[in-house]
């Protein structure tokens, strides 16, 4: 039996013994190379953190304890210390465990993870509802350097130092966010870390010294005082934290000994840890940004499987083809320069090009001071992300009228990374920022020229959104507000982006059936005054609405909402996300479990009919 075998509930960890530990750790890396280049995820991620969780684990019971990821990407080795080994062939797989901690699947999963930055805060509300409760039990954030570029993340910083609470701040720094990490907070991370070999240094020379104790104490009373003497203190310990590290984040032992101490302060302790992202995988460590989040691969070689083109592939080509014929356009990642399909036009307009960290709310901010100054700045986003910066975008942009550019990647479902990342919400909070237009290809076609339209067409504010991956049956362009695809008499279907191949697909079901279904593809989403749907349920009293976003604020209400004067009555259905919440699966399996799938569209088409 291994070591790992031996591990099937949370404090199992807690009986091996020490010696068993780094045996456990190469145990676990290989167990997660081996599943995730079968199942896809967030590889590099987890390999830095297994010595890291190991220790976590050993030290505190994630049963009653509160351990709260940042992001978590990075609790795989957590789900396999917490009883889910078994599980894990159904890694991101729909109805299997999540990539990102769940408290609905384990009680040892603290709080609902998968937007970077907020658990300074969600930890330090916890500790404050300890103390409110008495209750008896500790906490812990485990925050990456990436997600400390994030303006939450020093929110909380600062209220957690000044508190009191006895919490514990586990800083996981890699240098790395998905990229390499940017900004001035990075610096500053920098220069508080000691390179590895004097790390090592500082292990031999505690072994050799251990066994002289009096010199040891004597040299150690001198270097802290030389320390507190010589050189300033670190912001963190400024602000208020008891600062411990920086400590080798893959020493087991060390870690765990160092986290005991941390517990013990009862106090707001920040352990500053270091580690190496993709960790014991050549590949991995060799590119991590590579690695950071996979499809299936092969775990010799590291070789992914091919992607098809993609939305954000065009995008960002595009976005290089306009650069060259128009100086002011800049483009601004948060964070996200691969995952946006930026790169070229990082490496080829590195002046108008800005990574600005895991920072959507500074980056909307950032879009409206360029635009007021006459610069055409695009701030290329994942749906989910925006939702950070709807203050800024009233605030910063809208109030003023400013025309800033935004790129809406993954909007509607984007599958594996399921409830946090699904892109549901942006076509309703968009829809609310006034004078906002909003464009939603359905092909690249389309993705060129209403990207040029939300460029050179607009005055105020325009958002474009595009799904995750790549175009489907449709390649048509048609960037209007409306066109009807396909004529028809008994029944009018309405989608829009790449849900218009459902509506199309389920058009010829119903053809084979005997109903003739009118087919309308809104290009333009905001403003529309819905003539084309208006006329055309006139004629077939029938509507069917098929979208993949959530239903309040959904195209099929705006429409219902429109078409309430001034029609005779009609019979709808509005098929989408309900509330919004999504859980993780492929995508073409979530739209036949949420019902927007062509099979969907038919039934509701038939139920209309009475057919
Ligand atoms: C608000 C938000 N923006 C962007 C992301 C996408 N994202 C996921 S992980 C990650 C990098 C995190 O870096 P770090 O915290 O250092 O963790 P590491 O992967 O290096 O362990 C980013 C940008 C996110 N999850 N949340």
């Amino acid at each position: 039996m291994s070591i790992l075998e031996k591990i099937n509930a949370s404090n199992d960890v807690k009986k091996l013994k020490s010696e068993e530990l780094e045996p456990l750790c190469a145990e676990i890396r290989s167990f997660l190379i081996d599943s995730v280049s079968r199942t896809g995820g967030h590889l590099a991620s987890n390999l830095g953190t297994v010595e890291l969780t190991v220790a976590l684990h050993r030290v505190y019971d994630s049963s009653r304890d509160r351990i709260v990821f940042d992001v978590g990407h990075q609790s795989y080795t957590h789900k396999l210390l917490t009883g889910r080994r078994g599980a894990f062939s159904t890694l991101r797989q729909y109805g299997g465990i999540s990539g990102f901690p769940k408290p609905y699947e384990a009680e040892d999963d603290a709080f609902v993870a998968g937007h970077a930055s907020n658990s300074i805060s969600v930890a330090l509300g916890m500790a404050h509802a300890r103390t409110l409760s008495g209750g008896d039990y500790d906490i812990c954030a485990v925050i990456g350097d990436g997600a400390m570029t994030g303006g939450l993340s020093f929110e909380g910083l600062s209220n957690a130092a000044q508190s009191g609470e006895a919490m514990v701040v586990i800083l996981n720094d890699n240098n790395m966010s998905i990229a390499e990490n940017v900004g001035g907070a990075a610096k500053m991370l920098q220069s508080m870390r000691i390179k590895p070999a004097y790390l090592n240094f500082k292990r031999r020379y505690r072994r050799i010294f251990l066994h002289l104790p009096h010199l040891y104490r004597f040299n150690h009373a001198l270097k802290e005082w030389l320390k507190a003497h010589l050189f300033p203190e670190n912001t963190f310990s400024e602000m208020g934290f008891d600062y411990l590290g920086p400590v080798d984040g893959h020493d087991v032992r060390m870690l765990e000994n160092v986290l005991r101490w941390a517990r013990e302060m009862r106090a707001p302790v920040l352990v500053h840890v270091l580690t190496q992202k993709g960790r014991g995988c050549s590949f991995a460590e060799k590119d991590p940004e590579r690695y950071h989040g996979v499809g299936p691969f092969d775990p010799k070689t590291g070789e992914l499987a091919p992607e098809g083109e993609s939305f954000s592939a065009r995008f960002g080509e595009l976005m290089c083809r306009f650069a060259e014929a128009d100086g002011k356009l800049a483009a601004i990642t948060a964070a996200m320069s691969g995952g946006t399909g930026l790169e070229s036009f990082a490496a080829r307009f590195p002046e108008r090009f800005y990574d600005i960290g895991i920072a959507e709310e500074h980056a909307v901010s950032m879009a409206a001071g360029m635009a007021k100054q006459g610069m055409l700045p695009v701030f290329a986003v994942y749906s989910s992300f925006l939702q950070r910066s709807f203050d800024m975008l009233i605030h910063d942009v809208a109030l003023q009228g400013l025309h800033a550019v935004f790129a809406v990647d993954r909007a509607g479902l984007v599958g594996r990374d399921g409830e946090t990342h699904q892109g549901a919400f942006d076509l309703s909070f968009l829809s609310t920022v006034p004078g906002m237009t909003i464009y939603s290809p359905a092909s690249f076609a389309e993705l060129e020229s209403m990207l040029s339209l939300a460029l050179y067409s607009c005055g105020g504010p325009a958002a474009i959104r595009y799904p995750r991956g790549g175009e489907g049956a449709y390649r048509g362009c048609s960037p209007e507000a409306e066109s009807v695809l396909r004529a028809g008499a008994d029944v009018t279907l309405v989608s829009y982006g790449v849900m218009i191949n459902e509506a199309l697909r389920a058009a010829e079901l119903l053809e084979a059936a005997g109903i003739s279904a009118e087919v309308i593809k809104l290009g333009r989403l905001r403003p529309n005054g819905f003539d084309a749907v208006r006329a055309s349920v006139r004629k077939t009293k029938r509507l069917v609405v098929a979208e993949d976003v959530c239903d309040f604020g959904s195209m099929g209400e705006q429409i219902l909402a429109a078409l309430a004067c001034g029609t005779e009555p009609f019979s709808s259905r509005l098929l989408n996300l309900g509330d919004g919440i999504v859980t993780h699966g492929g995508v073409e399996e979530l739209r036949r479990v949420c019902g927007i799938d062509a099979e969907a569209i038919v039934r509701s088409a038939r139920e209309l009919c009475g057919a």
